[in-house]
């Protein structure tokens, strides 16, 4: 918290300059902000302990960004590592921070390495020097990773230990089978050995089973761990997850019912083996993926619920932001809305600003598996105002305008970029130009490019800044 401040002056100079697109939510209107363009498939973003946003690339990288300003600077590279260059659904995937980050500041990763014939998964971690990932310990490695179906949500409980989703990685019998890791949720030390009161003994690092591939891990009201599973062609999930229980996979689907999408016949299995019922499934497939608690007041009408990022499945026609009302003790759901279904972009996570309320939301491209550049968006109640710390400390920043631009887009360079270059790209990769900061403000004519979207990246030192602007 202790560096944490908002300079008020910049915010308000940033959102008048130009209008930014809202969107409103019962009576809050939330305005939408690029934060970060360019990013390659962000898979995990979380709020930090140091108070920045902390997102892993899947393609290998870790990125850490200034709330404010955007200002981004990769913290951990791995790219030479990972399976399939992060190309598909392995790759550098979840993470989570220790809670007590002032003592052990150490970041835990989930990561696919090893070549397409024999992925394997690893969960490691690392130390912050503060100004990057360093000193890399594996705590659970040589792990069974696949093509597809690799878990990864990370989540550290009240106890300090971590609960890790493992994916069925193609088989589905692994879920159902004691001596494989695969297909269950793990509960983990956070020096990586086995919890002595794990529900399967002191020697598993087993905590619950028959999953396919659970990709959304929060805590919810009254210690309730939340966990939501893609299904296959029926029965995403929406599950509480507690110790030493089946979650009935691959012999149920969904509701224990006799239904012929489930096979025609799971009551019996479930009471054999005491399946625990999803609060939700939906089919057809959604693809649902990380989930967040949202307890903050900036958004009332969010206030208790959980957000859940929906890619949209292999169809693709369903991505958006599912907001999960549940009754008082958080034991069912009793109502779902839809947000964000517009961009028509895969929505992989989410994370929330403890000061503003604002939402983070990580966007994935249209198609599967995730195609970039990806965008980070900001949603947040600029009519919430959240306490000013820290106003004199420096953040370098890039202001654009006007956007949408026809003719001439003025830039606005803190000091920090005075004689370094920036440079413009399409949305679909192509190198406008590379341009010097040669004073505060600058502008470029853009009279001559095809009308769309393009993206900015300016670097400093301390890191790179991305703006979007349209060109109409
Ligand atoms: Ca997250
Ligand atoms: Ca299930
Ligand atoms: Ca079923």
């Amino acid at each position: 918290m202790r560096n944490f401040f908002f300079t008020l002056a910049f915010a308000s100079a940033a959102f008048a300059a130009y209008a930014q697109p809202t969107h409103e939510v019962g009576n809050t209107t939330l305005t939408e902000l690029d934060l970060v363009t360019g990013v390659v498939v962000p898979w995990e973003i979380l709020w930090g302990p140091d108070d920045h946003i902390w997102v892993t690339e899947r393609r290998g990288k870790v990125l850490r960004i200034n709330p404010e300003t955007g200002n981004t600077s990769t913290v951990l590279d791995l790219s030479d590592e990972i399976s399939n260059g992060g190309n598909g659904e392995p790759g550098m995937l979840g993470m989570a921070m220790h809670p007590d980050w002032e003592n052990t500041p150490q970041v835990f990763i989930v990561y696919n390495y090893g070549q397409s014939w024999d992925i394997k998964q690893r969960l490691s971690a690392f130390t912050w020097n503060g100004s990057e990932l360093e000193d890399e310990e594996f705590l659970l490695t040589s792990m069974p990773g696949g093509g597809i179906h690799n878990g990864s949500r990370l989540l550290v409980l009240p106890d300090n230990t971590m609960l890790m989703t493992t994916g069925d990685v193609g088989n589905g019998n692994s879920a159902q089978n004691m001596q494989s890791l695969s297909g269950k949720i793990l509960r983990i030390n956070l020096d990586g050995s086995i919890p002595a009161d794990n529900p399967f003994g002191p020697n598993s690092y087993i905590y619950s089973i028959g999953h396919r591939n659970a990709q959304g891990l929060c805590l919810g009201p009254n210690g309730l761990v939340y966990s939501s599973e893609h299904g296959a062609q029926t029965d995403d999930e929406f599950n509480i997850i507690e110790a030493g229980r089946n979650y009935g996979w691959p012999e149920v689907q969904g509701f224990c019912d006799n239904l012929p999408q489930s096979g025609g016949n799971e009551t019996s299995w479930c009471e054999e083996w005491d399946v625990v019922e999803p609060l939700v499934a939906w089919t057809p497939c959604i693809a649902v993926n990380g989930i967040e608690y949202y307890t903050h007041e900036a958004i009332p009408e969010w206030q208790g619920k959980v957000l859940m990022a929906v890619l949209g499945g292999l169809a693709g026609n369903a991505e958006r932001l599912t907001v999960l009302e549940m009754n008082g003790d958080g034991t069912e759901i009793i109502g779902q809305e839809q947000y964000f279904s517009a961009f028509n972009q895969r929505i992989r996570d989410v994370a929330v600003n403890p000061y503003t309320g604002a939402i983070y939301v990580a966007f994935n491209g249209p198609s599967y598996p995730g195609s970039g550049p990806n965008i980070i968006k900001e949603f947040r109640n600029m009519d919430f105002v959240s306490v000013t710390e820290n106003p004199d400390a420096h953040s370098p920043f890039v202001n654009l305008f006007p956007n949408p631009v026809e003719d001439r887009l003025k830039f606005e360079f803190s000091d920090d970029f005075l004689g370094t270059s920036f440079r413009i790209y399409s949305f679909e990769g192509k190198e406008m130009g590379r341009y010097v900061v040669a004073e505060n403000n600058v502008s470029l004519s853009v009279a001559d490019w095809a009308s769309g979207k393009y993206y900015l990246t300016a670097t400093t030192p301390l890191g790179t800044i991305t703006k979007t602007f349209l060109k109409r």
